[in-house]
């Protein structure tokens, strides 16, 4: 059987569904043929490949390509003031209600071209390709007009263009309410729900669309025509939901049948039971918990007794977690939210392309899928999540190349 490419002498962590743990290969192959997996598992059980070019992994383990389900990438500015405000005592919803917060970032997207806002992102995306990232979702919301977000959405596709990565869209329009509204969100929403959702549909800038529902963002019955704008557009939601308190969000996303509930520090058993029936990913941020040092645990033990698949993510963002490391992020996981190494390795391959709608295209080592690796110089898979500060990434491969 002739191939492009064949990793040989490696071994695999397949994230096979139908396999258990890891889905690990101690003596196994994948072989790629026009960018898609055709052959990973033992190869001893491999077909007869001619290969145009064989790689020797000389023992080094293959995972997925990475893949960071949930970031706001695409901003002006950063918030180190604040951070330093913060450390003066502050607290991050102070911030916000003083005018700092997600505003302060929105005046400097705002002034910033699409190409500033893609050459400022391309640092904080080649950082978390350097750790073996192949997809990331990149989410407009700090430009909070239909001009800006259009922008920032551009940029985000931008960015895909300019790197061997897959990049997913949200429209997060729904992310702050913008000065110039005052104190009316519900006419800042008629916008977002009349206008900017269906123009970031008709030019196609968006995979998907996300709200912030909270005090400090906005309210359930918001979300909803948000979420119901989105559906009239044939567009998939997802929610940041129940980070600071619980507006009972997730619930209100599992009903709309979202890809995923995102933060969930606050959710409550209903919530959990509301995920688990509609099969809503929960993508848990412990960059952002770190950050804001939260003390809330996510219910870690009721998402797994329910079911609901966990998902990590950096929430890479100037406020509450300028984070870009998914390597970090697995420790944080680990240690913060006391989550397995197995379930943190899922959490950013299998889990992360679940919560993205992407499970057909990648985030395991199957046939069919698109040939994203990461081939790390690691002993075990453990130490993926173990180590803090250190990268092992030996080699990446995206769409087979
Ligand atoms: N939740 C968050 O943690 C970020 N956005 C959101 O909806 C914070 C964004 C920021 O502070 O800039
Ligand atoms: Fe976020």
């Amino acid at each position: 059987m002739r191939c492009d490419r064949i990793w040989a002498n490696a071994r695999l962590a397949t994230l096979s569904p139908d396999q258990p743990g890891l889905g690990e290969i101690m003596d196994g192959l994948v072989a790629s043929q026009d960018g898609k997996i055709v052959y990973a598992g033992a190869a001893a059980d491999a077909p007869r490949f001619e290969a145009a070019e064989t790689i020797n992994c000389q023992g080094r383990w293959i995972t997925p390509g990475l893949i960071d389900p949930h970031t706001h990438l695409i901003f002006g500015g950063d918030r180190a003031h604040e951070f330093e405000l913060r450390l003066a005592g502050a607290s991050y919803e102070e911030i916000a209600r003083a005018g700092g917060g997600i505003v302060s970032t929105m005046k400097a997207t705002r002034a910033a071209t699409e190409h500033d806002l893609v050459a400022s992102a391309l640092p904080r995306l080649d950082t978390l390709i350097a750790e073996g990232l192949t997809t990331i979702e990149v989410k407009s919301g700090y430009g909070l007009s239909l001009e800006h977000e259009l922008k920032s959405l551009r940029a985000a596709r931008k960015l895909g263009q300019m790197r061997q990565v897959s990049v997913k869209t949200t429209f997060l329009g729904a992310h702050a309410l913008p000065p110039e509204y005052g104190d009316n969100s519900d006419g800042y929403i008629d916008k977002v729900c009349g206008e900017m959702i269906p123009a970031v549909a008709a030019e196609g800038l968006a995979d998907a669309v996300d709200a912030f529902c909270e005090g400090i963002g906005f309210t359930p019955e918001q979300t909803r025509r948000v979420f119901a704008a989105a559906k009239a557009h044939g567009l998939p939601v997802k929610l940041h939901a129940e980070q600071l308190s619980n507006l009972h969000g997730a619930a209100l996303a599992a009903e709309y049948g979202a890809l995923s509930a995102d933060h969930l520090e606050h959710l409550d058993l209903a919530g959990v039971a509301a995920m688990a029936k509609a099969g809503v990913v929960a993508t848990l941020l412990p960059g952002a918990y770190y950050f804001v040092r939260e003390t809330k645990l996510p219910p870690i033990e009721a998402l797994r007794a329910a079911g609901v698949p966990i998902a990590l993510a950096t929430d890479c963002n100037p406020g509450t977690s300028p984070l870009t490391s998914l390597l970090l992020t697995m420790n944080m996981g680990a240690t913060l939210f006391r989550l397995t190494v197995d379930e943190c390795l899922a959490g950013v391959t299998r889990e992360a392309a679940r919560a993205l709608g992407l499970l057909a295209q990648t985030g395991t080592l199957e046939a069919g899928k698109r040939c994203d690796l990461a081939i790390w110089d690691i002993e075990r898979p453990a130490e993926l999540v173990y180590r803090m500060g250190f990268n092992p990434l030996h080699a990446r491969v995206w769409s087979g190349l």
